[in-house]
């Protein structure tokens, strides 16, 4: 028998899945599906000082009232988008076995490779997904060991300068001129990650979570969604779904820049193609050696 790329969940959870209710909580039928503010960054890059400084008043104002908004002409080219988007399928196509092995043979640091949620006592606490989270370091590391490595490290680099460049828009905005290389200080490769994320679909029941509801505890986190989307985030007392956008990059305002947002995943219908249903993320936080300062300040809801 071929062995499966899945995860062992329904085999880990079968006696949580005995308190499973068969109808669809209203939840899943009554989120609603929006569009972020979506921002062109070619102003910021190639306007004049007039469109620059619209630009940034959009970050700002995204900021402020969503905590969330997507980005496009964000500097990421499509190739290197679609040859990450082929590696990531590719490496989650491999049997679960190599996935937990696969730390050695790439120089990944040990337990990049995570799925489910180990300490899951109720169906509300499983996150039905799986992931390698991988700091930068290891990624500039291993740079050149596989087609995947090395592909992955000129996606962090491209997409680590345009989480510095929002950064530093975001903390001009909160009146910190003078800090132009206050990220690159603070925010190292060995706290930084790049996540790949698959959600399988789950045979059991739409109520499980791809990812349980969390907030991101970084300064940034940049997504990409593919087609089928899932990201919803919680805002004005209910959870609303974001609209996918396969050009756009997802950008998160972090936990040190404004008052925590949830966010969470919840898609997992069975797709015909196997090549869906992947995210990529990269975080920017806080090297461990730097204590945060609340003088910093938080930008205002
Ligand atoms: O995959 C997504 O849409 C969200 C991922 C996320 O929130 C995370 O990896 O922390």
């Amino acid at each position: 028998m071929e062995e499966s790329a899945d995860p062992p969940f329904v085999e880990t959870y079968k006696n949580l899945f005995e308190k499973l209710d068969s109808n669809k909580p209203d939840e899943l039928l009554l989120v609603k599906e929006c569009e972020l503010p979506l921002i062109n960054l070619d102003q910021l890059k190639y306007g004049d000082e007039l469109e620059r400084e619209e630009c940034r008043k959009k970050i700002a104002k995204a900021s402020r009232e969503w905590g969330f908004f997507q980005v496009v002409n964000h500097g990421v080219s499509p190739d290197i988008l679609g040859e990450m988007r082929t590696e990531q399928v590719k490496l989650f196509k491999k049997t679960f076995r190599e996935k937990i092995n696969i730390d050695k043979s790439l120089n990944f640091s040990q337990g990049s490779y995570r799925w489910g949620s180990p300490t899951a006592t109720c169906l509300g606490q499983i996150s039905w997904s799986e992931a390698f989270h991988v700091p930068l370091s290891d990624v500039s590391r291993s740079k050149g060991v596989s087609s995947l490595s090395s592909t992955m490290e000129q996606f962090a680099t491209t997409l680590s300068e345009l989480a510095q460049t929002l950064a530093r828009l975001l903390a001009e905005e909160l009146g910190h001129y003078n800090k132009s290389n206050y990220f690159k200080e603070t925010c190292l490769p060995s706290t930084c990650y790049l996540r790949m994320n698959r959600y399988p679909a789950c045979p059991i029941s739409p109520q499980l979570f791809g990812l349980m509801p969390h907030t991101d505890s970084d300064f940034l986190t940049i997504l990409h969604q593919d087609e089928i989307g899932g990201l919803q985030l919680f805002r004005d007392g209910k959870w609303i779904s974001v609209k996918p956008n396969h050009e756009a990059l997802i950008i998160n305002v972090g936990d040190l820049f404004q008052d925590p947002i949830l966010i969470q995943t919840w898609d997992l219908t069975p797709t015909s193609d196997p090549t869906q249903d992947f995210t990529l993320i990269l975080t920017q936080d806080l090297t461990l050696t730097k204590t945060w300062d609340p003088t910093f300040g938080l930008i205002p809801t």
